[in-house]
């Protein structure tokens, strides 16, 4: 029976993964997909309101089945998708209080939210409503850009602010960012005195136990915010500002798998992914990546 203040959920043909009602109804599922698929500042290529459905469509050819952690997650907890959230002609401000209140409505009836973007102008609404259930939060932020612009071009809800904007309702010390390879002086001066703990992707490839050093800054709840062009562009093409020496797949998974081991992952968001109709291994490896996400903050204890 379905309750009646129950959203709606996608069908088996549109929903992630392709799952049955059996494993994808809304008051089964412990897990829900949100997309959002909002786009309004856009630097160098544009597409990524397209992510969502994309991410979508490839995530029927992922196997339920994990291999490595030998276990068919969406079956055992269920995973529903949500309608993409319209915003209609609403940016900004208003578009975020929207996305923040969706979440907070889906952490309040219990569930596990995976935000599929959009730009990563999205990811403070998530955020925020994620620190209100767990006033503990750390976020992991794996980008090839710092975002840590006060404004940019004019607008301080562009993608390129969004950690800027985190840090206003957030202590920078509790936010961690991995695969860093494009910045402002401004925004490295800002690394270098607020508190927060960047790794630039140089740094990664010279330093051995830089996994070990990012979990020793992070708290027990954490939120994962994942720009896709934080991957190297061999792995993620993609996106609209592709950056080369970035993040490879096993790596990734190596760091997500151990955050989720000894922390636990309270949410995620994948965002700036920006399907190209030429190249379509990106889709599966962007949609590969959220039940990835989800599998591993299973490995902690909901
Ligand atoms: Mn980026």
């Amino acid at each position: 029976m379905k309750a009646r203040s129950e959203p709606t959920v996608l069908g088996k043909k549109q929903n992630f993964l392709g799952l049955k009602s059996e494993f994808s109804s809304y008051h089964t599922s412990r897990i829900v997909v949100l997309p959002v698929p909002y786009e309004h500042t856009v630097s160098y290529g544009a597409g990524t309101g397209q992510g969502p459905r994309a991410i979508l469509d490839a995530s029927r050819y992922v196997e339920f089945y994990d291999e490595e952690l030998e276990t068919e997650l969406c079956k055992k907890v269920g995973v529903a998708t949500l309608p993409p959230l319209n915003l209609g002609k609403s940016s900004g401000e208003r578009a975020m209080t929207r996305i923040y209140e969706a979440v907070r409505k889906l952490l309040a009836d219990g569930k596990f939210v995976g935000v599929l973007g959009g730009e990563h102008t999205i990811s403070q609404a998530p955020i925020k409503a994620h620190l209100e259930k767990y006033p503990g939060l750390s976020v992991i932020h794996f980008d090839a850009h710092a975002d840590l612009r006060e404004s940019y071009e004019g607008s301080k809800y562009s993608h390129a602010c969004i950690m800027a904007r985190v840090c206003e309702f957030m202590d920078p010390s509790r936010i961690v960012q991995v695969g860093i390879r494009a910045l402002s002086p401004e925004e490295a001066q800002f690394i270098r005195t607020s508190g927060i703990t960047t790794l630039y992707a140089h740094q990664i490839r010279e330093m051995a136990g830089w996994i070990p050093s990012i979990l020793s800054k992070l708290t027990q709840d954490v939120y994962v915010t994942f720009d896709v062009d934080g991957l190297d562009p061999s792995v993620m093409p993609s996106t609209g500002t592709p950056e080369p020496n970035g993040l490879f797949w096993a790596e990734t998974m190596k760091v997500l798998r151990l955050i989720g081991e000894q922390k636990n992952i309270v949410g995620f968001d994948v965002v700036e992914f920006a399907p190209n109709k030429t190249v379509q291994h990106p889709d599966y490896a962007a949609a590969k990546l959220t039940y990835k996400l989800m599998n591993y903050a299973w490995l902690s204890p909901k």
